[in-house]
């Protein structure tokens, strides 16, 4: 059952929270920031270890990049496509994900990676838990825009139920605590045209990878 908290947060599970809109007023140097970590590092489909293409193109910035290839899942220092080290953060990438964190009591985030996922129509993410940081204390901090998603969030087990969440832009989702590990995927991307993105979904996740 979704509820509202005293400042109007939708929680979603145990520690888990929507913060719905959180981003609407920032939306234009959010996106510039977005398309000028891009040209540094630019999207690509990475493998997954099964040998997989993955649907969702990735890239990173911050200190800690998240990358997958054939050897396994892992944060990087460097990109493995150009052979340098990330793009530095924005500074207002960090500030809004360390403000939407601190609004729901996490007042200790201070993400070290930033990992931006961009969907096209079609494209998906299978139920996964976020597992390859060191200390799970920390919480996730994500931003989406562009087109909507459909969100399954479930439990510490993968068979467990799963609630389906309407993620749109401005949207920021934060989540940690009991519910850190907790399964999760976005459905296939339907067709549409956002008006600043067009076809397509980015979402930006903020972690304190070590
Ligand atoms: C996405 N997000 O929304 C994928 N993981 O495109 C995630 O996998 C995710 O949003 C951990 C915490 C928040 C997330
Ligand atoms: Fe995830």
């Amino acid at each position: 059952m979704l509820f509202s908290d005293e400042e109007n947060n939708i929680v979603i599970a145990e520690d888990a929270y929507l913060l719905k809109g959180f981003l609407l007023g920032q939306g234009e140097p959010l996106l510039l920031a977005l398309s000028n970590v891009i040209l540094q590092a630019p999207l690509r489909h990475m493998v997954t270890p099964g040998g997989y293409n993955m649907s969702v193109a990735m890239t990173n910035c911050g200190d800690w990049g998240w990358v997958t290839d054939e050897t396994g899942y892992r944060y990087s220092l460097r990109d493995p496509v150009t052979n340098n080290p990330w793009p530095v953060m924005p500074e207002i990438f960090k500030k809004l994900a360390i403000d939407a964190a601190k609004s729901v009591g996490f007042n200790h985030f201070e993400p070290d990676a930033c990992l931006i996922n961009q969907y096209s129509v079609g494209s998906k993410l299978s139920l996964h838990q976020d597992k390859d940081e060191v200390d799970f204390s920390h919480p996730i901090v994500s931003f989406s825009f562009g087109l909507p998603a459909m969100f399954d969030f479930g439990g510490i087990k993968r068979e467990m139920p799963k609630i389906a969440i309407l993620l749109e832009h401005g949207d920021v989702l934060v989540w940690g605590g009991r519910s850190r590990l907790n399964f999760h995927g976005v459905r296939s991307i339907k067709a549409g045209e956002h008006p600043l993105l067009g076809p397509f979904r980015f979402n930006i996740t903020f972690r304190c990878s070590h």
